[in-house]
């Protein structure tokens, strides 16, 4: 079946390519978590692949949304102009203003004004495939009552009739359950936007938690994520944990890897850590290193505290490196996480091959164990980190990535 991807990472994979044409996808969030950039992220996707988007604005200005899209670093001005982007105003109505908007209803809380409203607009021309975002369902449900949920089956058969998706926001104000059944009934997919809060909220994820159409969607994963200004949603992996022998060439991975980086190094090596922020793949990520030396051992516990997975880096010219990152695996308390082994120095005399990495540290099949060289083996000097292949680093950071999430 066709999909309409979102370029939300990791959502796109959850829902098998994206949202499906005629239905209805709700993004579920709880109180105090923003689900507006999701959908600003979505629609720029589809503007940017020749599809039309008609935004709904219920709950704020089309002029406010625009500002906010343009605050994540995107614009929907030449789509404006081009007639593939426009608002269906029900704010305007609200707060008695004019709509200078090309769709909008005089009466935004007569629900069925907003019926005709939409009807019209998906029959206008404009490129490419309709996405529907509305904005937003809570709204709604607070000015049109909430019976105004019925109207929803009536907003389904016409997506249906236009082959038109929608995307619409919710936010889960205290209604009474049968409003959140009723919303739940409705929607084809929902994803929710959760959070884990201790007085403040610590961390937030999103979760398919419904998926009506087929293929291979998974649903129940959570993605922990964090919104970025500029560059929307990224999964957010707070932390990993970067370990290995002396001169193994860690620092060189986190420096190669990190787009900001870090070390506090003595002569060479490095006595404190080394902290570097990667921004990858969609992925917005902390890389903590270890030292090497056996007298900051005290330290690795603390530090392997809260990784969400583990690079251990090895020297492939080096069978002592081998047995010495096992150990610190061991000490950093890191067994049980995901865990990618880094054989540095690969291209090196003498370098062991990773089957024979495999066998001397006695690692289960499943752990990756992935090649890397320094780019310019030229530049490389004694005591400096060194600058590693990009394709290899991004291989094991791909390779991390999909055992995290
Ligand atoms: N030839 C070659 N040299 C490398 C490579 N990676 C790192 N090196 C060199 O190996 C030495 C150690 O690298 P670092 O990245 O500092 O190693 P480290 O694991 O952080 O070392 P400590 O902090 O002392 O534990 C440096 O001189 C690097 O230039 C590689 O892939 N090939
Ligand atoms: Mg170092």
């Amino acid at each position: 079946m066709e999909a309409y991807a979102t370029s939300i990472p990791r959502l796109d994979e959850l829902l098998d390519g994206g949202l499906k044409p005629s239905t209805l996808t709700v993004l579920w969030a709880y109180p105090g978590i923003e689900s507006a950039p999701f959908a600003y992220q979505a629609l720029m996707e589809r503007l940017e692949s020749g599809d039309s988007v008609i935004y709904i604005n219920q709950s704020k200005m089309g002029k406010t949304v625009e500002d906010e899209i343009e605050h994540y670093g995107w614009s929907v001005e030449k789509y404006k102009a081009g007639g593939e982007f426009f608002f269906l105003d029900a704010y305007s109505g609200l707060i008695n203003a004019e709509s200078d908007e090309r769709f909008s209803v005089k009466n935004s809380r007569d629900v069925t004004e907003i019926t005709k409203a939409l009807k019209e607009a998906l029959n206008s021309n404009g490129s490419g495939h309709k996405l529907v975002v509305f904005d937003s369902l809570s709204t709604m449900i607070d000015h049109c009552g909430e019976s105004s949920l019925d109207e929803l089956i009536e907003w389904k058969k016409i997506f249906q009739e236009k082959k038109a998706t929608g995307l619409f926001l919710f936010t889960e104000w205290p209604y009474e359950e049968k409003v959140l059944n009723k919303v739940k009934l409705v929607s084809d997919a929902v994803v929710q936007l959760k959070a884990i809060e201790e007085k403040v909220i610590l961390r937030e994820f999103f979760i398919v938690s419904k998926v009506s159409w087929d293929g291979k969607t998974k649903k129940g994963i959570s993605v922990p994520f964090k919104i970025a200004v500029p560059g929307g949603v990224k999964v957010y992996i707070p932390k990993i944990l970067v370990t290995g022998a002396y001169n193994a060439g860690k620092s060189s991975f986190v420096h190669s890897a990190s787009t900001r980086a870090v070390s506090v190094d003595r002569v060479g090596t490095t006595v404190a850590l080394d902290h570097g922020h990667v921004d990858y793949a969609g992925f917005s990520v902390d890389l903590f290193g270890t030292p090497g030396q056996e007298r900051f051992d005290p330290i690795l516990e603390l530090l392997g505290g809260e990784s969400l997975g583990v690079i251990a880096v090895v020297d492939s010219t080096n069978v002592q490196s081998l047995y010495r990152a096992k150990d610190m695996l061991q000490k950093s308390k890191s067994i049980g996480l995901p865990v990618v082994v880094v054989a540095n120095k690969s291209n090196l005399e003498g370098a062991l091959k990773p089957d024979e990495i495999r066998q001397k540290m006695s690692l289960p099949a499943d752990i990756p164990i992935i090649k890397v060289t320094a780019e310019d083996l030229s530049k490389v000097q004694v005591n400096e980190p060194a600058k590693l292949r990009e394709g290899e680093v991004h291989a094991v950071l791909d390779a991390l990535f999909n055992r995290i999430v």
